[in-house]
């Protein structure tokens, strides 16, 4: 992994230091209270690198997210640059013009205190919280293939200016280190046994055939090379379920600090790996009498995502066509269809989205950073058994890809009743 220096002025925040620290920021001070003896701060960053700090007076409530120069989940040994916050600030710009409404909205950024103080998503919750709860959000499977399809097609060479992509792609080429980490943690590590991986002990026999496959190994270098080449298009660059935050009926989508120039479906694909993983879990955490009901709706939402995503595509490729690919003076300016060229271009996002699926379904059970999906089911024996059909789908769609929505339901749930 990459190493980083930290610059001198910066400092963490403590929940005890940041009212002295934030004091001059107005906008923070103007949607809290204007004395911070005032506020009451909460540290309660459950994530992987952050601190992330609820402010509250007597006005109002805000987050300070900070980043901090190591990866938090694994501590100082792991250094990370604290320029992902940079990263993350402009990310959350663009998918706020890109999708209005879907992310935060920003109030004030401090690049050199890594910080972003944004809007308290009030009363949201973390979407794996509610999918482990068997709770249902209304609009989700269309609110996230909006967002997957809008970002997609808006930051990419169909509607972007050229130059202005080129420029947005330089940005966005210094995110390494966040890079280096998905290119280790989803796509290389799982398929050897590397330092920082952990898996359920029970599941050591479908680990061992896993790794003994080089086809399986080639179907997987053949997708970081689609990560690492594939420019196409301003990445949220992590969107699972712990990068959505949900009411019964709004979502939001938060987290952008991987944002990177990549492949048009890795947004796409990431999310529906981790709706599948929610969906092979649920057999620990349902009751058997709302089990099939909630498995069938976690498949609608896969089915109204994909669904969503393509048919908001199609849209915006009639309606938003304005970049240097497939531009309309070639076809309709010509009197000829586009929707081949169109067709052929959604089948190849699809292609890779779900190459990208089978990969993330295998990570969050083999390598380091796990979900608690499956992490929070306490007899391994049982959570060995549902990790592995994740393992299995994941293996099956690596190897020859689902052609369509149908063909990958039907995969689920022939997965989920297999005895592995
Ligand atoms: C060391 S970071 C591990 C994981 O957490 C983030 O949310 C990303 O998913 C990353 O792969
Ligand atoms: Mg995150």
């Amino acid at each position: 992994m990459a190493t980083t220096q930290t610059p001198h002025c910066y400092e963490a925040l403590t929940v005890e230091t940041l009212p002295t620290r934030l004091i001059g920021v107005a906008d923070l001070a103007a949607r809290v209270g204007n004395d911070p003896a005032s506020w009451s701060v909460q540290e309660v960053g459950d994530g992987n690198l952050n601190l992330v700090f609820i402010v509250t007076g007597p006005s109002g409530r805000v987050v300070v997210k900070q980043a901090l120069p190591y990866v938090r989940l694994v501590g100082d040994s792991w250094p990370l640059p604290l320029k992902r916050a940079f990263f993350e600030y402009h990310a959350l710009t663009r998918q706020a013009a890109r999708d209005p409404g879907m992310v935060p909205d920003i109030y004030h950024f401090d690049e050199a205190q890594a910080l972003i103080v944004m809007e308290y998503l009030s009363p949201h919750i973390i979407l794996r919280g509610k999918l482990i709860k068997g709770e249902r959000v209304e609009g989700l499977g269309k609110a996230l293939g909006l967002f997957c399809a809008r970002t997609a097609f808006q930051g990419s060479d169909l509607a972007m200016n050229a130059g202005e992509k080129k420029a947005d792609t330089a940005l966005f080429s210094g995110n390494v280190e966040l890079c280096d980490i998905t290119e280790q943690l989803v796509f290389t590590d799982s398929y050897y046994d590397a330092e920082r991986n952990h898996h359920t002990p029970e599941l050591q026999p479908v680990v061992d055939e896993l790794r003994a496959d080089p086809a399986l190994k080639a179907a997987a270098q053949y997708m970081l090379m689609r990560f690492t080449s594939g420019g196409e298009t301003l990445m949220h660059g992590d969107l699972h379920t712990g990068s959505v935050m949900c009411t019964d009926t709004d979502t939001k989508v938060i987290d952008p600090e991987f944002a990177f120039y990549g492949p048009l479906g890795f947004d796409l694909g990431m999310l529906i790996a981790n709706y599948l993983m929610a969906y092979f879990s649920q057999p620990a955490h349902r009751s058997a009498d709302e089990l099939e009901g909630y498995q069938d709706w976690l498949l609608d939402v896969t089915r109204e995502t994909s669904t969503t995503f393509h048919a908001e595509f199609v849209r915006l490729w009639a309606s938003e066509r304005t970049g240097i690919l497939y531009p309309p003076a070639l076809w309709e300016d010509q009197g000829q269809s586009s929707d081949g060229a169109r067709d052929a271009l959604l089948n190849h996002i699809w292609n890779d989205a779900m190459g990208f699926c089978g990969v993330e379904l295998h990570r969050r059970i083999l390598t380091l950073a796990h979900n608690a999906d499956f992490e929070t089911i306490e007899d391994t024996a049982a959570r060995a058994k549902l990790e592995a059909r994740s393992l299995d789908m994941g293996r099956t769609i690596l190897l020859a890809r689902p052609s369509n929505t149908d063909d990958l339901i039907a995969l689920a749930r022939a997965t989920n009743a297999k005895d592995l």
